[in-house]
């Protein structure tokens, strides 16, 4: 995963942007009171560390399972258990550990259970533990940081502060492997909040999408930033595709998949303009294919069953019941671990690819059920976020926290030095791309409407890091490139000014001034 063009050249930021965030932050860091200061810190902190992406959505839609096949790892409980309470951080970290972060502050290292994941029962008084932190070894988390949450299905106001309390006391972003005492800050409570919150969101939706689930997933945009999700930094999946049935579903031909991709697009409808578009996705699926839980066992038992008379097996398919408790040569508690591990769609899909190909191997069957899962283009669409715009979403997120914190200190002085920084700082060219991801914003959530090529165009544009990719030529020489941004520039002025409606041309400038900046860029090199 790549995290922008120059993040060689400028540590682990994000990008351009981002480093002149950074550099505001330093610069004025001496100017302001001790305590906005310390809220600088804490911002700079964050600026440098992966993107922050927070898993929400309501009670039992497979979160943790989805998290789990995101890091790769089943290390985050499912289903049962206290530890689903509560928010989990899962970070990059150079050993594998775990700590129950109290209220208090204090931390207390927790031992994995014997299989590896985070215990489900901590053994300490819940009600005092604040969230966890798990340091994971997982190269994904070097990309983003995954913020496991608790369901959202009982937001009242209290859980709701609960949540934003979690989420914001997470303070101890400390290295685990730095004894530094400095990165102990003594942040308070109100510039705690403002530097907190998820930079990101992955919201799970099921089929039973409710009226409230918007309501649920605004309570925690409120909760967990100040800033609104978007369709910038918000990815939707259906979750649990493999259990809709698909004769519900008018058009679907009685194909799952089919099925699910129908429904992902009506809720689309439904989240937006939260969310540019839903993507289905099997994540108990996904899990188990990616995080080696389905072993070579699983493949043999699998086997077994695909050699069984075909109308028994049906019948068999048609509830988990039946599925378990009919006699056959397979024991029954294998049966129920293939359950648990694929269900009911996962088992007939490895059946089926099985009876057409006898001979195929554990691996090669875990590839099949992985690509059945959809995780694949879950992970597509994260990499763009990742790749394109962190730096844009991080620069925002710290520069909403860089403007709390002055105002919270109370200093009419401060606060206009800070606001004077950030004038200067969004009037240089590296901040266009703020333009640029509100113009996304409203192009993706369908508030402009554009034709579709254009529509196109500026998702192009503002969704890749890379410029050859940016102007829709991969690859491109410099000697190419420069000609056509020119162009393009030119094209989207005019536009601008000729045949578009107002908000349209709003759009227009953007990304006109866009391409200008692309081609300055590429000229001047
Ligand atoms: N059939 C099916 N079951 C799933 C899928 N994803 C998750 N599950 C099951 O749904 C149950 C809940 O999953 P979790 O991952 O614990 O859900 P959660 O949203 O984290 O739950 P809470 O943290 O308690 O809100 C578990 O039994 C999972 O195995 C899926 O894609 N298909
Ligand atoms: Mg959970």
């Amino acid at each position: 995963m790549t995290s922008g063009t120059s993040a060689t050249d400028q540590g682990r930021l994000a990008g351009p942007l981002s480093q002149s965030v950074a550099n505001l932050c330093l610069r004025l860091q001496p100017q302001v009171s001790p305590r906005t200061a310390a809220g600088f810190a804490e911002v700079l902190r964050r600026l440098g560390g992966p993107l922050q992406v927070a898993v929400a959505g309501r009670i039992k839609s497979g979160k943790s399972t989805l998290v789990n096949a995101l890091i790769g790892r089943r290390v985050a409980p499912t289903d049962v258990g206290e530890c689903t309470r509560l928010v989990t951080r899962f970070q990059y970290g150079t050993v594998d550990r775990v700590e129950v972060v109290f209220n208090d502050g204090h931390k207390q290292v927790l031992p994995f259970a014997a299989d590896g994941m985070i215990p489900a029962e901590l053994g300490v008084n819940i009600e005092e533990v604040s969230h966890i932190e798990a340091y994971l070894t997982n190269a994904v988390l070097q990309g983003m940081t995954v913020i496991d949450t608790p369901g959202l299905g009982s937001l009242d106001a209290a859980s709701v502060s609960r949540t934003e309390e979690l989420l914001g006391a997470a303070k101890h972003r400390k290295d685990p492997d730095s004894d530094d005492p400095e990165s102990e800050d003594d942040l308070d409570d109100t510039s705690r909040s403002a530097v907190a919150g998820a930079e990101a969101v992955l919201y799970v939706v099921t089929q039973g999408v409710r009226a409230d689930d918007q309501q649920a997933l605004a309570a925690f945009t409120a909760a967990t930033a100040s800033r609104e999700a978007g369709p910038v930094n918000a990815i939707a999946v259906l979750n649990k595709a493999d259990t809709i049935a698909p004769e519900s579903v008018p058009g679907s031909d009685g194909d799952i998949w089919k099925a699910a991709t129908l429904l992902a697009g009506k809720q689309a409808s439904t989240l937006k303009p939260r969310v540019a578009d839903v993507l289905p996705v099997i994540g108990l699926i996904a899990e188990s294919a990616e995080s080696g839980g389905f072993t070579s066992a699983d493949a043999e038992a699998l086997k077994k069953l695909s050699t069984m008379d075909d109308s028994i097996l049906e019948m068999m398919l048609i509830s988990a019941d039946i599925f378990t408790t009919w006699e056959c040569e397979v024991p029954s508690g294998t049966r129920q671990r293939l359950l648990e591990k694929l269900d009911l769609f996962g088992i007939s899909q490895a059946v089926k690819t099985i009876r057409a190909e006898p001979e195929i191997t554990a691996g090669s069957l875990r590839r099949v059920l992985l690509d059945a899962s959809g995780l694949a283009a879950v992970r597509a669409r994260l990499d763009i976020v990742f790749a394109a715009r962190a730096d844009g979403i991080k620069a925002a997120a710290a520069l909403a926290s860089v403007t709390a914190l002055a105002h919270a200190s109370g200093d009419p002085g401060e606060r206009q030095r800070v606001h004077d920084a950030i004038e200067v700082l969004l009037a240089k060219p590296e901040a266009h791309q703020l333009r640029l991801l509100e113009a996304l914003t409203l192009v993706a959530s369908g508030a402009v409407d554009m034709p579709e090529d254009l529509t196109e165009e500026v998702l192009r544009v503002g969704s890749n890091a890379d410029i050859g990719a940016q102007l829709g030529k991969p690859g491109g020489s410099r000697a190419e490139l420069a000609p056509f941004a020119l162009e393009r520039a030119g094209w989207w002025r005019s536009f601008a000014s000729f045949g578009a409606t107002p908000a349209q041309s709003r759009v227009a400038h953007v990304v006109h001034r866009a391409y200008f900046l692309i081609w300055q860029q590429i000229r001047e090199v």
